[in-house]
């Protein structure tokens, strides 16, 4: 099975990552985490980018705050797919979501919301159960699951709609 890759600009970013890190579990996805920055650390973050598919990667997740450039300085250096986190640390997360998203034709980051690292990690399940028919079934289990989920509330509302 391939692997995700985690950077994260700073372990500042590590607390808004906790999310992504248990959805890799649920679904059974290998990964390596490191911090490396776009600004502090930028021929470690383009040789970590530029070697990924080779060293057994299918995707790439890219968390970073401030002026975020970390996940499109890595999607310059490689073909895999990046997903991008906009981690919320100054100015409510919009300089990070503007930084990351807004990227020109040619270099895409799949771009997901403020602090939402649990989206990246059913995302970078998507993209890798492409190749492992495992993690496709637990995509399959936890849309399922969701959807119970959903109904249970809905239920609950209609009960409580009926006392009012
Ligand atoms: C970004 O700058 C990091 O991703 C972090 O969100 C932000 C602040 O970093 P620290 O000053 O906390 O190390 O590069």
């Amino acid at each position: 099975m391939k692997k995700a890759g985690i950077l994260m600009g700073s372990d500042s970013d590590l607390p808004a990552l906790e999310p992504l890190f248990k959805r890799l579990k649920e679904f059974g996805i290998p990964y390596e985490a490191h911090v490396m920055s776009a600004h502090r650390t930028p021929a470690r973050a383009c040789e970590f980018a530029s070697n990924a598919r080779k060293n057994g990667f299918g995707v790439v997740i890219a968390a970073a705050g401030k002026a975020a450039h970390l996940a499109g300085v890595v999607a310059a250096h490689t073909t895999l797919p990046v997903i991008g986190i906009p981690v919320k640390n100054s100015l409510d997360g919009l300089d990070a979501l503007l930084s990351t998203v807004q990227m020109p034709a040619g270099i895409p980051v799949a771009t997901v919301a403020i602090d939402g690292a649990d989206n990246a990690g059913i995302l970078a399940a998507q993209i890798l159960s492409l190749a492992d028919a495992s993690i496709a079934e637990k995509l399959e289990k936890f849309k399922v699951d969701m959807t119970e989920q959903v109904m249970a509330k809905d239920k609950k509302l209609q009960e409580k709609l009926q006392s009012i």
